[in-house]
């Protein structure tokens, strides 16, 4: 992150960390993968807006987790660019994505992440080499003894990390080692080697690459708890051992409105331990549906966790798991839950995006700062995204998404482009879609028709093309021209 300045007081905090920050930039040593290359447009406007510019001038990680196959996804690589200097592989890099049989490793899908962090002048936190979940068979049911197991271990936290070694600056070692009350979470890993696993396995990735900050991680450890207890308890033996511990990672998957009152005081006690403090999985989900009344919770308990970190010296970053909404665990695996990030799944930022740029000294809402975010004067007040979904002989699904940005609700709209040179609408949904010559024109049906303040219409189309379907160059809302994304 070349140029940063720390103008604010509680920049304090990250000074200590400046060189670890830059060692972000390292530039590839692999072979590049075959991913679409970063323009210096992107990098530039990468730098130049959202969440990032005032974590940057803070000296704050500000991350995200992404997932390698969105990056297919122009709207989400521009996003992930420009809201977030730090980023985690989602899961490209664990255990079962990077060697799903034993000796054979795969590497295309964190090699894209990481070229795409590269492009954009982020930093990557590694996640993670040594975890009992996304674990293959092959390890979990391998009956290895303690000798192989460690050799395992070795070889894999030798390779992982040994590809990335220089590039990528703090690793989430261990993962997920403790039950609720703060013992040793029954695995693998535990079962043959004992809890000696943890120190052995941050032994060996100090071998491998000795300048990487080497964290272990766990969630339900924002609070002090008798899990944080028992965390806190390994790093003080694991310190007390020598062993090359430098982080604690507190991963912050919470509930809104049930936000421990004491995050602050425990991140505090572990970096008097001298030990760095990142939130790496931020995400505080809700009951759905959404209401106004929990967006702006959610908010407040975003900012409750941003100025904990930023309150002290020693938390370097908070990453939140996902680029939007859309990108989320949440809906998966809590029933009923969602709505858990600061941007929601068309793209448009939540009461919480707010909290958030305020606790960093941004804007707190569109209009009062970055004269490049929604809704500002002089910018075009409409984004629209245009996403295909599959892809075939000559056919193709699209998505296409449009958000207001005008502050005024746009009743009955009307959305106009030129289709590209031989293709054909041959169906819509959720929109009533005329094509006539190249010129189409979609308009709501009946339950969209009005799209809110920050609101936004997705409709779907089935299109017949000549191979290849292209992108249609500009669209208009209400016959202005929109942003694209
Ligand atoms: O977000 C990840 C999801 O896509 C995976 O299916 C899941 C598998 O366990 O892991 C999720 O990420 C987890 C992270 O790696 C560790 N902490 C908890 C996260 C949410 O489950």
């Amino acid at each position: 992150m070349p140029g940063r300045t720390r103008t604010r007081a509680r920049a304090l905090a990250a000074v200590a960390l400046g060189c670890a920050l830059a060692a972000g930039t390292a530039t590839a040593a692999h072979a590049a993968p075959a991913a679409p290359t970063e323009t210096a447009a992107e990098t530039e406007r990468a730098q130049q807006s959202g969440l990032r510019e005032p974590a940057d001038e803070l000296g704050l990680r500000m991350g995200t987790a992404v997932s390698a196959h969105l990056l297919d996804q122009q709207v989400y690589r521009d996003t992930a660019a420009t809201e977030f200097n730090f980023i985690t592989h989602e899961n490209s890099l664990k255990w079962e994505s990077v060697q799903p049989q034993r000796g054979q490793y795969s590497f295309a899908d964190a090699d894209r992440i990481m070229e795409f962090a590269q492009a954009n002048d982020q930093e990557v936190h590694g996640h993670t080499l040594v975890w009992h979940s996304q674990l293959p068979s092959w390890v979990e049911d391998g009956n290895f003894s303690e000798a192989e197991l460690t050799e395992v271990t070795t070889d894999h936290i030798e390779t992982t990390m040994g590809r990335y070694a220089g590039e990528i600056a703090t690793w989430d070692v261990v993962n997920e080692p403790f039950n609720e009350d703060g013992t040793f979470r029954d695995s693998v890993f535990q079962r043959t080697l004992g809890e000696d696993y943890i120190a052995q396995a941050l032994t060996t990735a100090d071998s491998v690459d000795p300048d990487a900050r080497l964290f272990v991680n766990d969630y339900n450890i924002e609070g002090i708890n008798a899990k944080s207890d028992g965390m806190y308890a390994l790093a003080e033996s694991l310190l007390d051992q020598g062993v090359p511990l430098d982080g604690v990672g507190i991963q912050g998957h919470l509930v809104v409105g049930q936000v421990p009152g004491d995050v602050r005081q425990n991140i505090e006690r572990f970096t008097d331990l001298g030990l760095e403090v990142v939130i790496t999985e931020l995400d505080i989900r809700m009951d759905l549906p959404v209401t106004e009344a929990k967006l702006e919770r959610q908010a407040a308990d975003y900012a409750l966790v941003m100025d904990a970190c930023l309150s002290v010296p020693g938390c370097s970053g908070v990453s939140v798991w996902g680029v939007t909404d859309a990108h989320s665990w949440v809906p998966d695996v809590f029933e009923g839950q969602g709505a858990a990030l600061p941007i929601d799944e068309a793209y448009a930022p939540k009461p919480a995006y707010w909290a958030i740029s305020g606790a960093l000294g941004g804007a707190t809402g569109p209009g009062t700062g970055d004269p490049d975010e929604p809704g500002e004067p002089g910018e075009q007040d409409c984004l629209v995204t245009y996403a295909v979904t599959s892809h075939w002989g000559q056919g193709a699904v699209v998505d296409v998404t449009v958000r207001n940005d005008t502050g005024e609700p746009v009743p009955d709209w009307s959305l106009t482009w030129t289709q590209p040179a031989g293709e054909r609408i041959t169906g819509a949904w959720n929109a009533q879609v005329v094509q006539s010559g190249s010129e189409a024109t979609a308009t709501p049906v009946a339950w969209n028709g009005t799209i809110a303040p920050g609101g936004s219409v997705t409709f779907g189309m089935q299109i017949e093309h000549g191979g290849e379907a292209a992108s249609p160059a500009a669209f208009a809302l209400e016959g202005q021209t929109c942003r694209t994304g």
